[in-house]
């Protein structure tokens, strides 16, 4: 379904991000696949093994240099971008006087400046070509408050607000722009682990992954804007 299309996919190493390759490389996809440490590394090898096409960048979202790096390496690689999912996120859950700067700082660096950063970088691409899709896996915090987490809501809500923006400036070039806001899941995110006993019935990382391929597989005439996730056991999301 997504032969000779290349994604592009952040924060891969593990957690959404790894599900997210896997994904989308068994439908076809090439993928760019981009994490901050050496893990990446090593899901590459993994995702080679399973027979897809894989090219591994070490880089951080929240820096210039290193996201045009991953996009030269992709371009020299691939020739084309078709699907960027903006997947690498961090959080920290806490009373806000409880954050420090440096805390709010990185949030909003990976979470927000990160989502900048690499969607500007493909969007004058996409422009040209006159096609693309930018997912970005943002959160129900990107559309609801919620205690402990002032920060990261702050973030997710910057982020709703980007790509809000960015997908009706690209509607006229036949570029998509979507969100992905889910509930929790059962990842590596803010410190944890997956497979802990009170994360049963959280969300898992392939509900995550089947979301956004049906965002990327739509057919060309349809933009899916927003998919709203939760595991049944948590509380209904007024939004
Ligand atoms: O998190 P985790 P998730 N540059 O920690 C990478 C959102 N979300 O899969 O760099 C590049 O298992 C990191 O790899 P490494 C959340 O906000 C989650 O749950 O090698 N990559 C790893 O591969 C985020 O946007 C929940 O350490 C960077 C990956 O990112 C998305 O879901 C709920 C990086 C993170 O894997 C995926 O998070 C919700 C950087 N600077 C939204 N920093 C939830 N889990 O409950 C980290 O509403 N990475």
């Amino acid at each position: 379904m997504l032969q000779n299309k290349v994604a592009v996919i952040t924060g891969a190493s593990r957690g959404c991000g790894k599900a997210i390759a896997e994904k989308l490389g068994a439908l076809g996809a090439k993928l760019t696949v981009v994490g901050s440490s050496d893990r990446i590394f090593k899901t590459a090898e993994e995702l080679k093994e399973k027979g897809y096409e894989v090219l591994a960048v070490k880089a951080d979202v929240s820096i210039e240099e290193d996201v045009a790096e991953l996009f030269n390496q992709t371009f020299d690689q691939f020739g084309q971008v078709d699907l960027l999912v903006n997947n690498a996120g961090v959080g920290q859950f806490k009373l806000a006087e409880e954050h420090s700067l440096e805390d709010f700082r990185r949030m909003f660096e990976v979470n927000v400046q990160g989502v900048f950063l690499c969607s500007t970088a493909v969007v004058p691409h996409m422009k040209e070509r006159k096609e693309g899709t930018i997912i970005t896996i943002s959160s129900d915090v990107g559309r609801r408050t919620i205690a402990n987490g002032s920060v990261y809501t702050a973030t997710k809500y910057a982020v709703q607000g980007f790509s809000g923006s960015l997908a009706q400036e690209l509607r006229e070039f036949g570029v998509r722009v979507g969100t992905i806001n889910p509930g929790a899941i059962d990842t590596y995110f803010a410190d944890s682990e997956p497979g802990l006993d009170f994360k049963e019935d959280w969300l898992k990382v392939n509900d995550i992954a089947e979301a956004v391929a049906y965002m990327a597989s739509a057919p060309k005439h349809m933009v899916v804007d927003e998919i709203m996730l939760h595991p049944l056991s948590q509380e209904y999301p007024n939004v």
